[in-house]
């Protein structure tokens, strides 16, 4: 047997060891990770031929035609080339789109998780392209935590990070008694932060946690959110209003704490007028929240005297805000934790994505880690990173976001590297109709994704274990060595290569390389990182080939003894907030000057148009949750072993409570039709009572499988059934996570899923 020695590398889930075996790839955790992440399991799909594009391809109308908008995209066979001519058409597009429309007409926000490495991230390689090319339309914010990265600094001011630099968990651990959980503390998302953590903790600590006795009370509609004392299965959409019966009991009965509100926050007044009904004349009693939320209002009083009473830390999940007015949680949930008092108190107060992200609430070195420079583009047109379709369906329209009246890019070329729109974004048939606009259409993949197949230039890259790279995460303090484990998949080259050569023929390559090849790049990354972070930390750290003979470099350990806004509760008048008082804004009089109906002054309950409480659901009487996939991330190696693992029926797995499944005569195993007006995708059931009644889920990430122009997706994508729009005015994020559905069983032969295999190739033309 030909077998090579382990060599590590690095994965968005975490570290590992890879060999390869008779050709085949071996991997296993790295030994340094006490809790390594069962995604590991989809990484030796990485190199399978079958999902990777082995060559350069052009998709055949776009060959024949040249640029255009065309609806082939996604419907036509691709004609394979050679690298030559590849670099030849895109490079000459690139020059006519430049200098006919200029940098404007080139949109390069390419959102997208691509892969651990730190000098070979598709984004930052590709932004810095098009900015020595020019510039390009960029985007802003993303799809994690769009409508907090908005709001939260009108609430908080920019200075605090309420998405990172959170309480520790050994402060939890020691000091919490109470966690009052919205959407939970799931463990399934804590293998996964950008850029990977090294050794996993938090997994642990929840576990800990909850057995040394620290009570977590979990609202959401899925029983498999809560770490497992006391489920509250809440209505979904509705925990704004919850939050507010909270407080109305906290406020009638006199358990709230006036004096936090006033030397803290600004707002105390409007926001009490508000749950009391002094302001609306609608008191937002524990019963008004219960119509709404369906926890009877003795649970929510009895609830609010427990917080009172106890050491209570009330968390709030990023998906919440991934919602229609998706604002509101967040603010709500902080506005309920000031009402209480407690925060900046050790293991009290607020937190925003324990169980969203692996290192919420685990603190890295608190250094910078070494990163490729982008250069600054020189365009200042750019669209919230949500509003893709609405932007090349409207070009010129207008559109409003965070008190700023903006009008949509007129772009011409799209460029993506790194990220797979039929993945993350919403309403896919939408976005297949917006991506019909453009006059070309370049992608960078390792896999045949159906982003890949709707482009018109299709350029096949390296996956990190094809390159050498670093692999490193802000909120890490480890950095590992990322080796080439094997040789390039077909042929494939890397991002960055691809990018260089064309750099070269467009005239900008010594500027976009400086000189170097990318393993220069790599090893000056390092050399120009370690003097001032080695200087900083007051350590010395080893030298490149050092790192790259060692299984991984450890900064020294910073303490966890973090208590989120602790300065400020301290001294408030010496450690102001950056908001205009100085407070938390209960009511921001910024937000209530921009006039949005759809996010007021203060936190507010406003209803969806999509949920169970809506007239909607007459027709579509099921809740789809659309939430992160246990078993990958997003739509990354979905054809892996552990991804495959958790399909059923060979498609995703779509989870309902039994009575719903009985009502509509599905059984465990059954295809599956989850549809509504959008659109429509088969999946297969899954029945457990630890989903909410009227509520189904159906994970995001399965390879998007259109069926012709019926608007079906035969493989199980969400994104099919959910709504594109922004959650407000304010924040413009994606709203992705909640629709209304109908779902039947499916009759007769199902559509075979096809997303794992190859497009359609032919010949050229007049060949
Ligand atoms: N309905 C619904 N939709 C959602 C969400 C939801 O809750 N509900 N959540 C949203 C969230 S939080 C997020 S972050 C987004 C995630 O959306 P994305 O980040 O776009 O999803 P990924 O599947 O990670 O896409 C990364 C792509 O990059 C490719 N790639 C990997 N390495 C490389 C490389 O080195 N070079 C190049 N060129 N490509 C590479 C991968 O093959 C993959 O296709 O989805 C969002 N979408
Ligand atoms: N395994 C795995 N882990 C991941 C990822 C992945 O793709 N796979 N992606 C990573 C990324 S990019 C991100 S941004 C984070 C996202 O982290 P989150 O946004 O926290 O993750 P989700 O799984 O989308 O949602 C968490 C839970 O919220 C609950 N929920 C949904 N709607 C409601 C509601 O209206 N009310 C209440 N109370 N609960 C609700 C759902 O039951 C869901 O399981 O996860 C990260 N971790
Ligand atoms: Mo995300």
């Amino acid at each position: 047997m030909a077998t090579t020695p382990y060599l590590t590398s690095s994965s968005h889930w975490g570290a590992f060891e890879a060999r390869t075996v008779d050709g085949g790839l071996e991997v296993r955790p790295h030994p340094a990770d006490p809790d390594p992440s069962p995604i590991l399991g989809n990484v030796a799909s990485a190199v399978d031929p079958q999902v990777r594009i082995l060559r350069p391809a052009v998709r055949e109308g776009w060959l024949r035609d040249g640029p255009g908008p065309s609806e082939g995209r996604g419907r036509e066979p691709y004609v394979e080339v050679e690298w030559d001519e590849l670099i030849a058409l895109l490079a000459g597009e690139l020059r006519r789109v430049y200098a006919e429309r200029g940098p404007r007409g080139v949109f390069g926000g390419s959102y997208g998780w691509a892969s651990a490495g730190r000098f070979h991230h598709a984004q930052s390689q590709l932004k810095r392209f098009l900015t020595c090319l020019g510039g390009y339309v960029s985007a802003v914010g993303n799809y994690s935590y769009g409508a907090t990265a908005v709001i939260m600094p009108h609430v908080v001011g920019r200075g605090v990070d309420v998405t990172s630099g959170l309480t520790d968990w050994p402060v939890i651990r020691e000091h919490t008694e109470l966690v009052v959980a919205f959407g939970g503390i799931p463990r399934k998302n804590t293998g996964v932060n950008p850029g990977g953590v090294v050794r996993h903790t938090a997994g642990e600590h929840l576990r800990a946690a909850v057995e040394e006795g620290v009570d977590v009370v979990t609202v959401s509609p899925l029983r498999s959110d809560s770490p497992g004392t006391t489920w509250l299965p809440v209505r979904p959409a509705s925990d704004v209003a919850m939050m507010l019966g909270l407080m109305h009991t906290l406020i009638s009965e006199d358990r709230h704490d006036p004096a936090f509100l006033a030397r803290y926050c600004v707002g105390g007044h409007e926001l009490t007028a508000y749950v009391t009904g002094r302001s609306d004349g609608v008191a937002k009693s524990a019963e008004w929240a219960a119509q709404r939320c369906d926890v009877p209002a003795a649970e929510i009083r009895a609830l609010a005297r427990r917080m009172a009473a106890s050491r209570t830390l009330v968390t709030v999940t990023w998906s919440l805000q991934r919602t229609e007015h998706g604002e509101q949680a967040p603010w709500a949930g902080l506005a309920l934790a000031a009402v209480l008092g407690q925060i900046g108190l050790p293991g009290r107060g607020f937190g925003h994505g324990y169980g969203s992200m692996a290192d919420v609430g685990v603190p890295g070195a608190g250094v910078r880690v070494p990163t490729l420079p982008q250069g600054v583009n020189p365009v200042s047109e750019f669209i919230p990173v949500a509003r893709v379709a609405d932007m090349l369906l409207n070009p010129g329209a207008p559109f409003e976001f965070n008190g700023q009246a903006l009008r949509y890019p007129d772009v011409g070329l799209v460029y993506w590297a790194g990220g797979n729109p039929f993945h993350h974004h919403q309403d896919l048939n939408r976005l297949r109709r917006a991506l019909a606009t453009v006059d070309t259409l370049v992608v960078h993949e390792p896999f045949w994704t159906a982003m890949a197949r709707h482009a018109d230039i299709v350029v096949p890259v390296t996956t990190p274990l094809e390159r050498l790279d670093i692999g490193a995460s802000r909120t890490d303090r480890h950095l590992v060595p990322m080796h080439r484990v094997v040789e390039p998949v077909g042929q494939a080259r890397d991002d960055h290569a691809v990018l260089a050569e064309l750099a070269g023929v467009l005239g900008v390559g010594e500027q976009f390389t400086e000189g170097r090849t990318a393993d220069e790049w790599v090893r000056h990354l390092y050399d120009t990182w370690t003097g001032p972070v080695g200087e900083r930390l007051g350590v010395e750290l080893p030298a490149f080939d050092d790192f790259l003979a060692s299984p991984l470099l450890t900064l020294p350990a910073p303490p966890a003894d973090r208590t989120f806004l602790d300065r400020f509760r301290a001294d408030p008048d010496a450690h102001p907030l950056q908001t205009p008082s100085g407070r938390i804004e209960l009511y921001s009089a910024t937000i209530a000057g921009f006039g949005y109906d759809d996010c007021p002054g203060h936190p507010t309950w406003l209803e969806p148009q999509e949920w169970l409480g809506s007239p909607l659901a007459a027709r579509w009487p099921l809740h789809l949750i659309a939430n992160q996939p246990r078993g990958r991330l997003h739509s990354q190696l979905d054809a892996g072993a552990e991804s495959r693992r958790h399909k059923v029926a060979g498609r995703e797995a779509m989870t309902m409570h039994p009575d719903d499944a009985a009502e509509r005569g599905i059984a465990h195993g059954d295809v599956v039709r989850l549809f509504n007006d959008r659109g429509a995708c088969l999946a297969g059931a899954r029945l457990d009572d630890g989903v909410r009644r009227g509520v189904v889920q159906l994970p995001t990430g399965a390879w998007f499988d259109p069926v012709g122009d019926t608007g079906l997706c035969a493989h199980g994508n969400p994104n099919v059934l959910t709504r594109d729009h922004g959650t407000s005015r304010l924040g413009q994020g994606t709203s992705g996570q909640h629709a209304l559905v109908q779902v039947e069983r499916y009759e007769g032969e199902p559509p075979p899923v096809q997303a794992h295999r190859p497009p359609e190739f032919v010949e050229r033309a007049g060949e």
